[in-house]
């Protein structure tokens, strides 16, 4: 029998390596589009490249994603690709535009001219809410966003209802509070602060410097959070989900979690610099999943707590091997 074929955009991101060993496990044949680098960056997928098939075309290049998506003709797309870091934004906002917010609409313009039936996930993201007037957010919450990754993915979520109704595309927006994993870039506050317990730990690293301390998200584990985006393409109609915890934490008492794990106090470590302050910042943020927990059927496995002893384990053991 043939297999039902997904396309898959950023599949070399920390999202991308587990949706592709998820839809590998329901039998997809899945391709993973890639842009062109001169050098290999599949870290995160490279125990599953035997059964992936890789396209190359790029966000910016209209003909290229018409000319994958009239190739591997999918049943579904996930559109995960985009330049997904805040503070780089901030200097490069025309880029993150380009990517972030008209990539989707060269993915839907290709969906459109290919085939209207082939289903549609778009990547959108609690950075749309920004400075949020009450908590938990939820469908109805206006949004507000603080940057312009933010105001790029804002754009991404209206293209996204504007194709379902204008062309009868069977197109959804996820709209996924943050979500973390042993895969995620280190860039970002959760992996910078367990990569830097890690090294602190082994000797390796003498202190931590860190932004705002005080902001809190909703935060999830990735794996759990691949398993929403799969299920929202399953249902009859389409529609969009918030997926998230209901919970929220401060990145502070992320870090304390995470010293106390390998039994060192964060205080003695964790230094402030304000060069890690935004120019607007998302102060707060928390999901009200209970749409998707009804209509879905989902619910998230791996607690907050779970979540951070994970991903400071992982980077002891990444650290420790010869
Ligand atoms: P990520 O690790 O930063 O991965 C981003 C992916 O996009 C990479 O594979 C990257 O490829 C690809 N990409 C960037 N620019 C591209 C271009 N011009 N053409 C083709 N591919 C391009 O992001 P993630 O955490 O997995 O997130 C996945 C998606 O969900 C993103 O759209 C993100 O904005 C959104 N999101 C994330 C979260 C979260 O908490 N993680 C929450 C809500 C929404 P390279 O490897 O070549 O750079
Ligand atoms: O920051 C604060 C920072 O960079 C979280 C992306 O996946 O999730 C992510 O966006 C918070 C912010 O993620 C540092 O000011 C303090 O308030 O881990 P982050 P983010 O900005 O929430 C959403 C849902 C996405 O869609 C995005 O693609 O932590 N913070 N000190 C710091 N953040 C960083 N990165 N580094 C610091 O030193």
């Amino acid at each position: 029998m043939k297999r039902r074929r997904a396309i898959v955009t950023g599949i070399t991101g920390q999202d991308g390596s587990y949706l592709a060993e998820f839809l590998l496990e329901k039998g997809y044949q899945v391709y993973g589009m890639v842009r062109r680098s001169s050098s290999e960056n599949f870290e995160r997928i490279q125990h599953i490249m035997g059964d992936l098939e890789l396209v190359q075309a790029d966000l910016l290049d209209q003909l290229s994603i018409i000319n994958i998506v009239k190739k591997v003709r999918p049943v579904e797309i996930y559109n995960l690709a985009s330049q997904s870091f805040v503070p780089t934004s901030f200097e490069q906002p025309v880029l993150t535009g380009e990517f972030t917010a008209l990539g989707v609409t060269r993915m839907l313009e290709a969906v459109k001219l290919v085939d209207r039936s082939i289903r549609f996930y778009q990547a959108s993201t609690s950075e749309m809410f920004g400075m949020a007037p009450h908590s938990p957010q939820t469908l109805t919450t206006p949004l507000h966003p603080r940057s312009p990754y933010g105001v790029a993915k804002v754009y991404g979520h209206w293209i996204t209802i504007n194709y379902r109704e204008s062309y009868k595309i069977y197109a959804v927006s996820g709209i996924l509070f943050n979500h973390e994993s042993p895969r995620r870039g280190k860039e970002f506050i959760t992996r910078k602060i367990t990569d830097a317990v890690a090294r602190i730990k082994l000797g390796r690293q003498k202190e931590l410097r860190l932004g705002n301390l005080e902001a809190k998200r909703d935060w999830g584990f990735a794996g759990d959070y691949v398993r929403a985006m799969w299920m929202m393409l399953q249902k009859p109609r389409p529609e969009d989900y918030i997926v998230a915890t209901g919970e929220s934490h401060s990145v502070r008492e992320f870090a304390q979690i995470a010293f106390r794990h390998v039994g060192l106090d964060w205080k003695k470590y964790v230094v402030v610099d304000p060069s890690f302050y935004r120019p607007a910042e998302v102060h707060t943020l928390c999901g009200d999943p209970s749409k998707a927990k009804r209509k879905l059927k989902w619910n998230p496995k791996v607690s907050f707590r779970e979540l951070v002893s994970m991903m400071v384990d992982a980077d002891l053991e990444l650290l420790s091997k010869p």
